[in-house]
C-alpha cells in the first residue's frame, strides 16, 4: 500500500475533492485560513474565501497550484463560508458547485462555470433554486446523467429542513427516531440546476431499518461523495461528531444504501472529509488532518493514501492516526 502523502505545505487545505480529467488528477480543495473567529459548534471558525485548483500528473508527482480561481468577493448573492466543493465536466464546461452562505446567513449551494479544468470560475447570479445546506458531491452515472449529494448538520443546516422546506424549530430528531439523511438531486441537462425535488439517501442496517438519529457512530453528518465500483454505488460520509469516514453500498444512485462499515476511523482535528477516485487501475482515498497545523480544527491540510478492496467488494479500513 502506498505510504499516505501530504499534498500542499504553503497553503492549508481541506474537504479534497479528486477528479481525473485529461489523464491528470485535478483537486478542489476547501483553503482554510485563519480569520481569527472562535472555535464554536456553528462552524463559524471555518470563514474561508477563495478557491485554489491543484493538479497532479501522478499519485507521487509535483503538485502544481493553479491559484485562485472562485474569490468569495466575486460571487454577487455571497454572505459569508466558502466550505466543501465539487467539479463535475460535461460537454465541454467544467462546473464547480460550492456551499456558501447568502446574505441572510443561510447555506445555499452555487455553480461557477469554466472552459479549462483548472479555472478560473464564472460564478452565476444567484445559487441553485431549492438548493440549501453543505458539502455537494456530483457523481457522472457514465450514461448522461449527474447527480449531486449533499447535506451536513449543525453548521451545516440540515437539521432545519425537512421535505425540502425550512422548519420553525430546527433540531435533530429524537435518538430512537430514524436519522436525518444526506440528499441526492438528479441535475438539469444543462447542469446549473436541480432537475427534480432532492431525495433522501436512506442508509439502512444491517436488518433493513433505516439508521437512527442517536446512532451516532454510524449515522450520514456531512462530507457525501459517491462512486461506482464494479457496478454498485457507493455512497461514503463522516460521522461528523464520532469523526469517522463511513460507506454503504447500493444498486442505483438514488439508493437504499446499506451500512458496510468504516474507511477512516478518526484522523487529528474535528472534521474528516474525503474523496475516493481511480486513477490508472489504482484508487485513493484523498482526505485532510490537522497535524501539520498542531492540531488547529480550522487548519487543515490535504493528503492522499491509497485505498483498497477486499474480494468481495468491501473497503479496507485505513488507520485515519489519531490514536
Ligand atoms: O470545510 C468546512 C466544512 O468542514 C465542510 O463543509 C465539512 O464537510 C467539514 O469538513
Amino acid at each position: 500500500m502506498a505510504k499516505m502523502r501530504y499534498l500542499v505545505n504553503d497553503l492549508y487545505t481541506a474537504d479534497p475533492s479528486a477528479h481525473v480529467f485529461n489523464g491528470k488528477i485535478y483537486i478542489y480543495p476547501s483553503h482554510d485560513i485563519d480569520a481569527g473567529i472562535p472555535e464554536n459548534d456553528n462552524g463559524d471558525h471555518f470563514a474561508m474565501r477563495d478557491y485554489h485548483v491543484f493538479s497532479m500528473d501522478d499519485i507521487d508527482g509535483e503538485v502544481i497550484d493553479h491559484g485562485v480561481v472562485l474569490d468569495i468577493k466575486d460571487i454577487p448573492w455571497a454572505g459569508r463560508q466558502l466550505w466543501a466543493p465539487d467539479v463535475a465536466y460535461k460537454n465541454g464546461k467544467y462546473y464547480l458547485y460550492f456551499p456558501l452562505k447568502d446574505k441572510t446567513d443561510i447555506f445555499r449551494i452555487g455553480v461557477a462555470v469554466s472552459d479549462k479544468p483548472e479555472g478560473p470560475f464564472v460564478p452565476q447570479s444567484d445559487p441553485i433554486k431549492g438548493s440549501y445546506s453543505i458539502d455537494p458531491a456530483v457523481l457522472d452515472d457514465g450514461d448522461g446523467n449527474f447527480y449531486m449529494y449533499f447535506g451536513g448538520l449543525w453548521g451545516g443546516q440540515l437539521q432545519r429542513y425537512r421535505n425540502n422546506k425550512a422548519i420553525e424549530c430546527g433540531h435533530e430528531p429524537a435518538d430512537d427516531e430514524p436519522a436525518l439523511c444526506a440528499r441526492v438531486v438528479k441535475l438539469t441537462d444543462d447542469m446549473p440546476e436541480f432537475a427534480e425535488e432532492p431525495r433522501d439517501v436512506l442508509i439502512l442496517d444491517e436488518k433493513g431499518e433505516p439508521l437512527k438519529a442517536g446512532d451516532h457512530k454510524r449515522r450520514f453528518f456531512e462530507a457525501s461523495w459517491m462512486h461506482k465500483y464494479n457496478g454498485k454505488y457507493y455512497f461514503s460520509y463522516s460521522t461528523g461528531n464520532t469523526h469517522l469516514l463511513c460507506y454503504a453500498i447500493g444498486d442505483n444512485p438514488y439508493g437504499p444504501f446499506t451500512y458496510q462499515g468504516v474507511i477512516l476511523t478518526p484522523v487529528v482535528g474535528w472534521t474528516t472529509h474525503h474523496s475516493i477516485v481511480e486513477f490508472r487501475g489504482k484508487w485513493y482515498l484523498f482526505h485532510h488532518d490537522s497535524v501539520p497545523s498542531g492540531g488547529k480544527t480550522w487548519l487543515r491540510s490535504m493528503k492522499v493514501v491509497e485505498l483498497e478492496y477486499n474480494e468481495d467488494g468491501t473497503i479496507k479500513t485505513i488507520n485515519g492516526g489519531r490514536d
